[in-house]
């Protein structure tokens, strides 16, 4: 498999944490954002939304959104299990993922926030506005479950908790006070200690840049 992916994008992070929890290999194909690689005509032919991450399968299937491709994986591969079989909890971290992944991470993607600054908005505070709006939530929902386990839903990493890290990345991009969010905090300083989700960090793949 091929992963097409940026070392800093939040959504090719999680993919990569899934990958590695399942402990499949994959080739790391950079595309860089900064250099507005993900609008050239190869990558768009791969993905229509000009977008990473795209997981390439052996047979040249390409997939695209990163829950997709992490349901992908987890169908295929069943162990670990990113979902918890009770449709409450399921729902639950479906709650938790979705908080990230529709409330937070499109009103900060690259292409919105270089849209907002052309208009006259500051980029910034308006990154930093929805991270603290979406996080605050989050740990309202993860403080009523901190009984339940670790992690942010149970005993082992739900897909919610692959979201977590690369969201919190964000947040201090976006100068977040983050003791705000303790349990958030918590669960990410459990998850990083897992090697899956260390080797996963931006700063450990090919294209970072220090
Ligand atoms: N919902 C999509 C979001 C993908 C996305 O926004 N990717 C960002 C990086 S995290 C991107 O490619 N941005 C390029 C741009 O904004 O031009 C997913 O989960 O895969």
């Amino acid at each position: 498999m091929k992963l097409y992916n940026y070392w800093r994008s939040s959504s090719s992070w999680r993919v990569r944490i899934a990958l590695n929890l399942k402990g499949l290999s994959y080739e790391y194909v950079a595309v860089n954002l900064l250099e507005a690689e993900q609008r050239d005509d190869a990558h768009v032919s791969r993905n229509p939304m000009a977008r990473v991450p795209v997981l390439e399968l052996d047979d040249g299937t390409m997939l695209r959104e990163s829950l997709a491709i992490i349901d992908f994986l987890d169908l295929t591969h069943p162990e670990p299990a990113f979902w918890p079989a009770d449709p409450i909890d399921r729902a639950r971290v479906a709650e938790m993922t979705q908080i990230i992944n529709s409330g937070i991470q499109p009103l900060q993607n690259l292409a919105v926030l270089v849209h907002l600054e052309s208009q006259g908005v500051d980029r910034k505070a308006f990154g930093a506005r929805y991270n603290q709006a979406g996080l605050t939530a989050l740990e309202a929902v993860a403080q009523t479950l901190r009984d339940r386990g670790d992690y942010l839903l149970g005993a082992t990493p739900t897909v919610a908790d692959i979201c977590l890290p690369p969201q919190l990345y964000s947040a201090r991009r976006f100068e977040i006070d983050l003791s705000a969010f303790p349990r958030l905090l918590e669960v990410e300083a459990r998850i990083n200690a897992i090697p899956a989700f260390a080797e996963a960090h931006p700063d450990r793949q090919p294209d970072a840049v220090r």
